[in-house]
């Protein structure tokens, strides 16, 4: 699973109206789009994606923030996928992200960062199977 990551476009950006945007600049980095869904979680949904950050102090804007308007879960395949990918996406604040990063061009500020990115191939793999069945994915390599 090594070579999969899951993006979710968060609500800032399908508000901005950037979503092709986005996914033009994940493409042309070099992902494959493997399944992709515009929808709208409720709290609970976004608690239990969120689990890991149960006890940090920003977990309820953070599934407030979540739960405001639709986004965009991507189900995303490369070579070595969750490092490249959040090379491409840059630092959770975007105005640290690198120049050229997809925070840095449509992320707001630290909640409203545009983008989610895996942050390791076992979450890649939890997260893919959290918004996607198997029979919603494409499988390119087989
Ligand atoms: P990343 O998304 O870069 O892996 P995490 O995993 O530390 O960052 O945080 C998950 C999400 O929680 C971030 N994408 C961001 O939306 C939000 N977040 C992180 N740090 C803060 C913070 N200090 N204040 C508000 N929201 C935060």
């Amino acid at each position: 699973m090594s070579n999969r990551t899951l993006a979710i476009i968060k609500p800032d950006a399908v508000e901005k109206n950037v979503i092709g945007e986005i996914i033009a600049k994940i493409t042309q980095a070099g992902f494959k789009v493997l399944g992709v869904k515009l929808t709208k979680i409720t709290p609970a949904i976004a608690g239990s994606f969120y689990e890991v950050h149960k006890e940090r102090g920003f977990y309820g804007e953070l599934i407030a923030y979540m739960t405001s308007g639709p986004i965009v879960p991507i189900a995303l395949e490369r070579e070595n996928a969750v490092e490249e990918f959040r090379k491409l996406i840059g630092a959770t604040d975007p105005a640290k992200a690198e120049e050229g990063t997809i925070r840095k061009l449509y992320g707001a500020g630290i909640e409203a960062n545009a983008i989610h990115g895996s942050d390791s191939d076992e979450n890649a793999a939890n997260e893919i199977a959290f918004f996607f069945a198997k029979s919603e994915l494409v499988n390119i390599n087989s």
